[in-house]
C-alpha cells in the first residue's frame, strides 16, 4: 500500500469513526466475515451498510471480483499469442520472433545504432582514406538502412572530432553510400580519443526504441591505432555501447586499439569480411544459422574391419551403432546421404552416396550394413 493511500484510510476511518454510533457500528459491512472486497482489496466503511473497496493492481469493479485482462488492446505480432498476467500482459512469442510484441524477427539484425569513428588526420595516407572508405560501404552492403534496422553516423578525428554526417531517419544506403564517396580528409595530428569521446557522447544521447526494445549500439573505430597523446587513449565502457576496431594504415599499434576495444578479439582485418561475421553473429540469433536448418549433408562411415576385430562384433554391434546414428537423420538427396567405408590393411568402399538416398531403401540400407561387415569382401575402393 503506498504511503498516501495508508494515510488516506487512517484520515479517513479515524474522521468516520468519530461520528459513529454503537448501532453504525454493528452494520459496519468491512466487520463482516468475509469481508466484500474481494482479492486482498481494502475495505473502507462509508457509514450504514455502505463501504467502499480500495483494489490492488490487476482488479477492479465494487468488490475488487474482476481481474482486469491486459490484452484488452493488445496485438502480439507475428503469431504471438497474448497472455494476461496479475498486473500486465506477456507476448508469448512465435519461434524466431521476440521483442515485447514480438515486432522483432531474430533472424534479421537486431536493430543497431552503429557509428564509424575514422581517422582524417595526416597520418591516415590518401590510398588509406580510400580503403576506409571502402571497408565502411562493403560493411554496410547488406545492411538495411531503415528507421527499424540499421542506422548510420560518421565521426573523424584529426586536431578535432567532427560529426561528419549524424543519424538521420531518412537515409539509406544509396545516401549514405553517395556521402562516403564525396568524404575527404582533414589532415592535422591524430586525437583519436576526441572521435571516440565524440562518438560516445552522440550514442549515449540517443535512446532509439524499435518494437518497444532498445536498439544495440556499437562503434567502430578505423584506425591505425597510433595516438598523437596515447595518455588519453582508454577502453570503451558502459552505456551498453561495443566498440570494436578495424586496423588501417602503413603501421598499426594493436596495442591501442585493444585499449580501444577491450580486447584484441575486437580488431579486425579491412581486407575481409571477417568483422561483418563477427557483428552478424551478435546481431542473429543463432538458432537461425542457415546450416543448422538445412538438412543436406553427406555422412561417410568409415569401420575398421582390421583383425583386431571379432566378426560377431562387425556383424552385431557396429550396425547396431550405425543404426543408431542413422535412425537420426533423415535420407535423401536434399537430407543425408549415407557412404560405407571400411578398412583394414587397404580401404574399401562399400556404397557410396547414391546408393542409398531415400527414405524406402532404409531398410536396405540395414540389411546390406550388418551383411557387408559379416563377411568383409575385398572391394577395391573408388578412386578419389
Ligand atoms: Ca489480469
Amino acid at each position: 500500500m503506498s504511503l498516501f493511500r495508508y494515510i488516506f484510510i487512517q484520515h479517513f476511518e479515524k474522521s468516520l469513526i468519530n461520528k459513529l454510533t454503537i448501532p453504525d457500528v454493528l452494520t459496519n459491512p468491512c466487520q463482516r466475515s468475509p469481508q466484500p472486497c474481494q482479492n486482498q482489496g481494502t475495505c473502507i466503511w462509508t457509514g450504514g451498510s455502505k463501504y467502499t473497496c480500495l483494489c490492488p493492481e490487476g482488479f477492479t469493479d465494487h468488490n475488487c471480483q474482476t481481474d482486469i485482462d491486459y490484452c484488452v488492446g493488445v496485438t502480439c505480432n507475428n503469431g504471438g499469442t497474448c497472455i494476461d498476467g496479475l498486473t500486465s500482459f506477456t507476448c508469448s512469442c512465435a519461434e524466431y520472433y521476440t521483442g515485447k510484441y514480438c515486432g522483432l524477427d531474430m533472424c534479421k539484425p537486431y536493430p543497431t545504432d552503429v557509428i564509424f569513428v575514422i581517422d582524417s588526420s595526416n597520418s591516415c595516407s590518401p590510398e588509406y582514406f580510400n580503403i576506409t572508405k571502402n571497408f565502411i560501404k562493403s560493411v554496410t552492403k547488406e545492411w538495411e538502412i531503415t528507421v527499424n534496422n540499421f542506422q548510420v553516423a560518421i565521426v573523424s578525428y584529426a586536431d578535432n572530432s567532427y560529426t561528419e554526417l549524424n543519424f538521420d531517419s531518412s537515409m539509406n544506403k544509396i545516401s549514405f553510400d553517395a556521402f562516403i564517396s564525396q568524404m575527404n580528409p582533414r589532415g592535422g595530428i591524430s586525437e583519436i580519443h576526441k572521435g571516440i569521446n565524440h562518438a560516445v557522447n552522440i550514442l549515449y544521447n540517443r535512446n532509439r526504441v524499435v518494437s518497444s526494445s532498445q536498439v544495440k549500439k556499437y562503434i567502430i573505430v578505423l584506425s591505425d591505432g597510433l595516438p598523437s597523446t596515447p595518455s588519453m587513449i582508454s577502453t570503451v565502457s558502459g552505456h551498453r555501447i561495443e566498440t570494436l576496431a578495424v586496423a588501417v594504415g602503413e603501421d598499426v599499434s594493436h596495442h591501442f586499439l585493444s585499449v580501444i576495444t577491450g580486447g584484441s578479439e575486437k580488431i579486425f582485418p579491412y581486407n575481409n569480411d571477417r568483422l561483418w561475421h563477427y557483428m552478424m553473429n551478435a546481431l542473429i540469433d543463432q538458432s537461425c544459422d542457415i546450416c543448422q536448418r538445412s538438412e543436406e549433408g553427406d555422412v561417410l562411415f568409415a569401420v575398421d574391419t582390421s583383425n583386431g576385430w571379432q566378426n560377431l562384433d562387425l556383424a552385431t554391434k557396429v550396425p547396431t551403432i550405425i543404426n543408431k546414428i542413422l535412425s537420426g537423420l533423415k535420407l535423401g538427396p536434399m537430407n543425408k546421404q549415407i557412404a560405407l567405408l571400411t578398412f583394414a590393411s587397404s580401404s574399401y568402399l562399400r556404397f557410396d552416396f547414391n546408393k542409398y538416398n531415400n527414405e524406402t531403401e532404409r531398410q536396405n540400407l540395414q540389411r546390406q550394413l550388418s551383411s557387408l561387415l559379416k563377411l568383409p569382401i575385398p572391394i577395391p575402393i573408388l578412386q578419389p
